[in-house]
């Protein structure tokens, strides 16, 4: 498969399916407008201006062809454009069959369907998007949070790209300045490196790691995060879960080994869309129902971030606690300290003594629901991001830390030759290296393989 080809003109419908009072389709291309003439019976769209609006009604494109729609059509025309081709978008009315209708009739006209995400994929072929910025637009209409979404904006207007832009463009002036030295070895004295050029990779490279830090949360406001609750039968995690939730999902009862299968519901904590997922109580298990219960919560564990540990503090820790505290793994972990409206037996303390890494315990009651509140707010902190954190130029996509972590690298391996005085070559090969390693995020440097997945995330018509 390789990238369509885009000098021809496509069509597609831009609005989702189903009941709606507008429809939009749009068409892109050099045909564009005589495509749309030809289904369009109202003033001669080929003769006009951009930016401009016009009443009519939609047809087939064969002579005396019956009228199917009432439209308007919006003229752009090239390059002040979504693609900086000329486009005409049409709305027609929603519902099932007004805009199909319409779109047959300009497949009819000579355009072609548009692929997934052509419409973005010519905008960015045209230099009219970086990538970044293409991709964030599939990122906001994915978005199922106000952070989700804030994100994404900042991105499509440009905040990475011109965080990004900053540090290559010092990069840049890095390797020209030690290319040049090593062209001109013997006009400029010799091939080292010298330190105002070391100090600006250094700098450079601080400032592409400092950009990666907040990338955590960035991705799990991006992507959301899965939090599974897990702890021994009776330890009260269908309880709590159903306490967090507001709602009674999941079946609570007084007999150990209630919960076998997991159940995941949607929360919204500090702009982070959660999956929490209330599974089967840990321990020796008395039937293979429960014993694959027992393995699917584990399993969950494999791929948490963040792991809420329910444990019944009324009762001592046994050699079940220890053992699934083993299996956290590099999982952060919240630990709830269940059932605190009864008599306390088991100390935060000794449950911390059970992990290496420090741990934040809430006590709190799922019955009275005592401290409920507390916890929801550890785990927002646990998601990583202050409520006030800006996100503005955060790295908020795997394939962008990436990407960025190899440049960062790059540049940290440039600037320790620089520094043990390597040939200037030395340097000069590990700074192209980042520099090829960061364009791959605004897509200077990429492959159409990589463009055509990218892309392929899109819907039609966006
Ligand atoms: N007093 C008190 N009882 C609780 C609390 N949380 C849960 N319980 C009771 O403990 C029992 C077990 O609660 P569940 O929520 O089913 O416990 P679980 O951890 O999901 O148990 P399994 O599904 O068997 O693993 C029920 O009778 C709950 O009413 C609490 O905070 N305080
Ligand atoms: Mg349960």
């Amino acid at each position: 498969m390789s990238l369509p080809a885009f000098d021809d003109t496509i069509a597609a419908i831009a609005t989702a399916p189903g009941d709606s009072g507008l429809a939009v389709v749009r068409v892109s291309g050099a045909g564009a407008l005589a495509c749309a003439a030809r289904v369009f019976e109202g003033a001669p769209l080929e003769s006009a201006l951009s930016h401009t609006l016009h009443h009519g009604w939609a047809r087939g494109p064969a002579e005396g062809a019956p009228r199917l729609d009432e439209v308007v059509a919006a003229v752009f025309r090239a390059p002040r454009s979504y693609t900086r081709e000329d486009v005409v978008e049409f709305s027609c009315h929603g519902g099932r069959l007004p805009a199909r209708r319409l779109l047959a009739a300009l497949l009819g006209a000579g355009a072609r369907l548009a692929t997934p995400g052509e419409f973005t994929l010519r905008a960015f072929l045209r230099g009219r998007l970086d990538l970044a910025q293409a991709e964030a637009v599939a990122d906001l209409i994915h978005a199922e949070t106000e952070r989700a979404a804030d994100l994404a904006l900042a991105q499509l207007s440009g905040a990475l790209s011109k965080e990004l832009h900053a540090i290559t463009e010092r990069v840049r002036d890095a390797l020209a300045e030690t290319e040049a030295r090593v062209d001109f070895a013997e006009d400029v004295g010799g091939v080292e490196v010298p330190p105002h050029v070391r100090e600006a990779i250094a700098s450079a490279a601080a400032q592409l790691e400092a950009m990666l830090a907040g990338s955590a949360f960035a991705r799990a406001v991006r992507e959301g995060v899965h939090v599974p609750l897990v702890g021994r039968p009776n330890a009260g995690k269908s309880s709590l879960f159903n306490a967090l939730l507001g709602e009674a999902r999941a079946i609570v009862t007084d007999v150990p080994g209630t919960t076998r299968d997991r159940v995941s519901e949607p929360l919204e904590l500090a702009g982070v869309r959660v999956t929490l997922s209330d599974t089967a109580g840990v321990r020796e298990a008395a039937d293979a129902i429960e014993a694959e219960g027992v393995e699917r919560a584990l399993a969950s564990l494999a791929s948490a971030a963040c792991v809420l540990w329910v444990v019944d503090a009324s009762r001592a820790l046994t050699s079940e606690d220890h053992a699934l505290a083993a299996r956290f793994g590099a999982a952060r972990v919240l630990v709830a300290l269940n059932q605190s409206d009864r008599p306390g037996v088991t100390r935060a303390s000794e449950v911390e003594a059970l992990l290496p890494t420090a741990l934040t315990c809430v006590p709190v009651s799922a019955v009275t629901g005592a401290g409920v509140d507390a916890l929801r707010e550890a785990l927002a902190r646990q998601l990583g991001g202050p409520e006030s954190a800006s996100l503005a130029g955060a790295v908020a996509n795997a394939r962008h830390a990436e990407a960025l972590t190899r440049a960062a690298g790059a540049l940290r391996r440039a600037g320790g030759a620089a520094q043990e005085g390597a040939p200037g070559e030395i340097v000069a090969l590990e700074l192209r290296e980042a520099l090829a390693a960061a364009g791959e995020v605004t897509g200077e440097t990429l492959g159409e393989d990589l463009l055509e997945r990218i892309f392929a995330r899109f819907c039609i018509g966006k």
